[in-house]
């Protein structure tokens, strides 16, 4: 899959892709981020690509034209599984299904708003959806486009070194914690300051070990996210 982002940031990204599974999944080829800068897509001597916001108020907002002129020299014959995103706090709130459904796409274009916000016309005519990543504001969407390409890119084939590792994760519907968090886990030392790793772990019980995990992760998900509980 090829992710594009566009930003005014483009330096931001030499960090968060440079390590781990998105990292080797890039050099083997599986997938590609290409990091566009929204100021190529300017005319003016200044390279602008804000200005006041009608109505008046704080700050700037990013102006509609350099945002589509890149749209659409980056993809100058658009099809239905090219999608353009809009990373704001005013988004759809993103989750693993909604990573699910991205996986499945051709190609990607995910827009980082900053200043005060983005022409609106940028939600309306130009991104496929808005997404958020989480009920708080950042200083921009570069954050939430990194989110965003993490979670997707570790869905596509031949990313993880285990293909199958993915299915088990929090939030997946296989696997014993069905839609829970995921169960907690304890590596040696089996002792550590006095606090025992549990008991069952350590006594090669498989059937013993896959009843404990189960009721651990129901239990921490009631004490930290009751909102996933059935019923
Ligand atoms: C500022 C603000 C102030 C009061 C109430 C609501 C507010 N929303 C914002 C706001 O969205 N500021 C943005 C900062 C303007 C454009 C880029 N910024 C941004 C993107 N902040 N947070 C995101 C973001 C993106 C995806 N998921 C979560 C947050």
């Amino acid at each position: 899959m090829i992710f594009h982002v566009l930003t005014i940031f483009p330096e931001f990204f030499e960090g968060p892709f440079a390590h781990g599974v998105v990292s080797r999944a890039r050099d083997a080829g599986v997938l590609d981020i290409r990091v566009h800068n929204l100021r190529d897509w300017t005319s003016d001597r200044h390279k602008t690509v804000d200005d006041r916001p009608f109505g008046g108020g704080e700050g700037m907002v990013l102006k509609p034209e350099p945002l589509f002129l890149a749209v659409e020299s980056i993809w100058p014959q658009r099809t239905v599984a090219q999608k353009v995103l809009l990373l704001s706090a005013q988004g759809r709130l993103f989750d693993q299904a909604m990573a699910n459904g991205l996986s499945h796409e051709g190609e990607l274009l995910l827009i980082c708003g900053r200043y005060e916000g983005v022409d609106e016309r940028v939600a309306t005519h130009l991104a496929d959806d808005e997404i958020s990543i989480g009920n708080y504001v950042l200083s921009g969407g570069e954050l939430a486009a990194a989110v965003v390409i993490d979670t997707v890119a570790r869905l596509l084939p031949g990313v993880l070194g285990n293909e199958t590792s993915a299915a088990f994760d929090s939030f997946q519907d296989s696997g014993h914690t069905e839609g829970l968090l995921d169960c907690p886990h304890w590596t040696r030392p089996a002792d550590f300051r006095g606090w025992k790793a549990p008991e069952v772990l350590l006594s090669g019980n498989h059937e013993e070990i896959r009843r404990f995990r189960g009721q651990a992760a129901r239990e921490k998900t009631a004490r930290l996210r009751p909102d996933l509980l059935p019923g």
